[in-house]
């Protein structure tokens, strides 16, 4: 597979500094000879150049890095749109603002070719505020709702050339969710499969049913990766841990089955703040799991087999 690996060096949707740092954090921890070792051809496409912030006011003035953010998603949107022309885009992030381009600018690409966009969102927490509801005024909170057509970001973001259909949200590994996300992801209909429920029914069996349905309407499928969805014991490298997330055999599991799916055609690893991490060891996680949804294995298996005997 071709894979293009986008950096967007964003930390101003976060709330505290280092975000930056990921991309550069994630090519040191080998990630692409990783990939290439796996046998695909890779594509570095450097960073992303942030475009000219202009002043915009909201009137909720917990807002912050508003003119930042909103240049930066116009400036991702567009090389999302571009890189994901005949190629997977890995975005390596960067706060989990940059979702706000990435799935926007991969949905208009969807569009264009008349597949459906499936979006995959492995996270604590679900990133679905809008600007009038986050209090905490970070902006890595609202991506999920302003790529998903959520109101209230016209006029301060750029326009959305296509949302994404809530109904084709899948969240994932979710502990932290405020009382008005509570009500609009139910809202939406969004799927949600909480800690909770991966405790009582098992990673896998939630995944699969989750890709049966983007196979059957032959979608496209972008995963969003953030840091937080690992337990902080495995992952301590992000500004905003929470415990009781996906173990690492939870989250290679994740991965691998994505890959026997054939079904992913873009990735964002995001959130990863190197100024808090150990040695690299999340860093590396992040490329292990990355190398897992590419291709690695312990032992071959058949690909594409979501049931049958064992
Ligand atoms: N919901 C909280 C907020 O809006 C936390 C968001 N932080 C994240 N999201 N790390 O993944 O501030
Ligand atoms: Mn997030
Ligand atoms: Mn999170």
């Amino acid at each position: 597979m071709r894979c293009r690996i986008v950096g967007a060096p964003v930390q101003d949707g976060a709330g505290r500094m280092g975000c930056e740092m990921g991309p550069s954090a994630l090519r040191t921890a080998g990630l692409v000879s990783v990939l290439s070792e796996l046998g695909h051809e890779v594509e570095d496409w450097g960073v992303v150049e942030k475009a000219a912030a202009r002043p915009v006011a909201h009137g909720n003035l917990a807002l912050k890095a508003l003119p930042e953010i909103s240049a930066w998603t116009t400036a991702i949107a567009e090389t999302a749109y571009t890189a994901s022309s005949d190629a997977m885009p890995i975005f390596l992030g960067g706060d989990h603002s940059i979702s706000a381009g990435t799935v926007s600018g991969v949905a208009r690409r969807a569009a264009e070719r008349g597949r459906p966009l499936f979006v995959l969102w492995l996270d604590a927490h679900p990133d679905f505020h809008t600007l009038d509801t986050t209090t905490s005024g970070n902006l890595h909170g609202v991506p999920l709702a302003y790529a998903s057509g959520r109101p209230g970001f016209s006029g301060y973001f750029p326009d959305l050339p296509t949302a994404v259909d809530p109904a084709r949200v899948c969240t994932m590994g979710l502990r932290s969710v405020d009382p008005a996300e509570r009500r609009a992801l139910k809202e939406a209909g969004v799927t949600v499969h909480d800690m909770r429920a991966i405790d009582e029914h098992g990673i896998a069996p939630l995944l699969r049913a989750f890709l049966a349905r983007v196979e059957k309407e032959n979608g496209l499928l972008h995963v969003s990766l953030d840091v937080d969805f690992l337990d902080p014991s495995i992952a301590p490298a992000v500004g905003t841990t929470v415990p009781g997330g996906a173990t690492f055999r939870e989250a290679h599991l994740v991965m691998e089955m994505l890959s026997d799916s054939g079904l992913v055609s873009s990735l964002d690893l995001v959130e990863l703040n190197p100024f808090l991490d150990e040695r690299g060891r999340t860093a590396t996680l992040m490329v292990d799991l990355t190398a897992s949804l590419m291709g690695r294995r312990i032992m071959d298996r058949p690909t594409r087999s979501h049931s049958g005997s064992l």
